[in-house]
């Protein structure tokens, strides 16, 4: 049976400091992402961009905070694209744009999960857990917000008011964070208020990745749970993926990040996928966009040899 996959580009700058993720989505398709899952058997189907119409500007309490009416406007246009999307293809895949993006995609496959009767899993590979509201970022760039967001943590009515009414949340619990190694304090204190699942660096180190992220795909399992897979560029380390505004050292190696994909794909729990904060203008001839298509082939089942020839020790 052939597995769908329906591409949607999310062009979006607003939410980041550095401009040049709105080229996200070209070079992804520059770097052939279509044709390297249709060469694994997949149907795809690239639906192009998202766009939204120019904005009015709207004022937020907290100084800081820019470019919201331009968040506001994504997070509206994407909800919808990302629960039909979830709805008709087997493995959609929501290529941006900055990770304000995904206080858009990410609901909107949480409303097609509901609608399946099934909760929605997260697992967030980041840097940054993106877990500011719009009181608590310093830096007002809104790619530091979507998980607050999609996990209900609001703290004023005027929050509740600025990004569009969530339709469906998040559960806590229901997310993993992997390659966290840059937290904020009001971040720090959410993280142990609510008791999510984060592990850093320093964690990955002492277990690898694979203790970690099999005992999550168990949790999902039992659950009867969808998952969301959303993969930030700065998830990796910075010498292997240059091209992202928000580079951390220390990041995941090569073969971590292939190995996460790959059992991913063993595991057939993924429903859906963002890849998000690829900044082609920081890029060296593409080199990271090439690296982010190579580690979706393995997340779409590419192997150097199947379970079969390969020997085990
Ligand atoms: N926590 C910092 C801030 O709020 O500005 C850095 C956020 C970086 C967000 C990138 C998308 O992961
Ligand atoms: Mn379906
Ligand atoms: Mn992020
Ligand atoms: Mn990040």
């Amino acid at each position: 049976m052939t597995r769908s996959c329906l591409i949607h580009g999310a062009p979006i700058e607003t939410g980041a400091s550095q401009r040049g993720c709105l080229m996200g989505p070209a070079s992804l398709r520059t770097a052939r992402l279509i044709e390297t899952l249709a060469s694994l058997g997949w149907a795809v189907e690239d639906r192009g961009d998202v766009q939204i119409a120019p904005q009015a500007p709207m004022a937020f309490g907290n100084p800081a905070v820019h470019n919201l009416a331009e968040t506001h406007a994504w997070i509206a246009a994407l909800e919808p694209v990302a629960y039909a999307a979830a709805r008709d293809s087997d493995l959609p895949i929501f290529i941006g744009g900055d990770h304000s993006m995904s206080a858009g995609t990410v609901p909107g496959v949480a409303r097609r999960a509901a609608e399946e009767g099934r909760p929605l899993f997260v697992l967030w590979l980041d840097a940054h857990p993106d877990l500011h509201t719009l009181e608590s970022t310093e830096s007002g760039n809104l790619h530091g917000t979507p998980v607050a967001y999609f996990t209900g943590q609001f703290s004023s009515e005027a929050e509740l008011a600025a990004y569009p009414p969530l339709k469906t949340a998040v559960a806590p619990e229901n997310m993993c964070f992997m390659g966290i190694r840059s937290v904020d304090a009001a971040e720090r204190a959410r993280i142990s208020d609510l008791g999510m699942e984060v592990h850093d660096m320093r964690a990955i180190d002492e277990t690898g990745v694979l203790v970690p992220l099999r005992a999550f795909l168990e949790r999902v399992r039992a659950a009867n749970g969808r998952l969301h897979v959303s993969f930030d560029v700065d998830f990796l380390e910075p010498g292997i993926a240059p091209a992202v505004g928000t580079t951390v050292p220390g990041g995941a190696t090569f073969r971590e990040a292939h190995l996460i994909m790959e059992t991913l794909c063993d595991s057939g729990l993924v429903g859906s996928l963002d890849l998000v904060e690829l900044n082609p203008f920081l890029d060296e001839r593409g080199r990271t966009a090439k690296l982010l298509c190579d580690l979706t082939a393995s997340l779409f089942g590419r192997r150097v040899l199947d379970r079969m020839t390969r020997s085990f020790g």
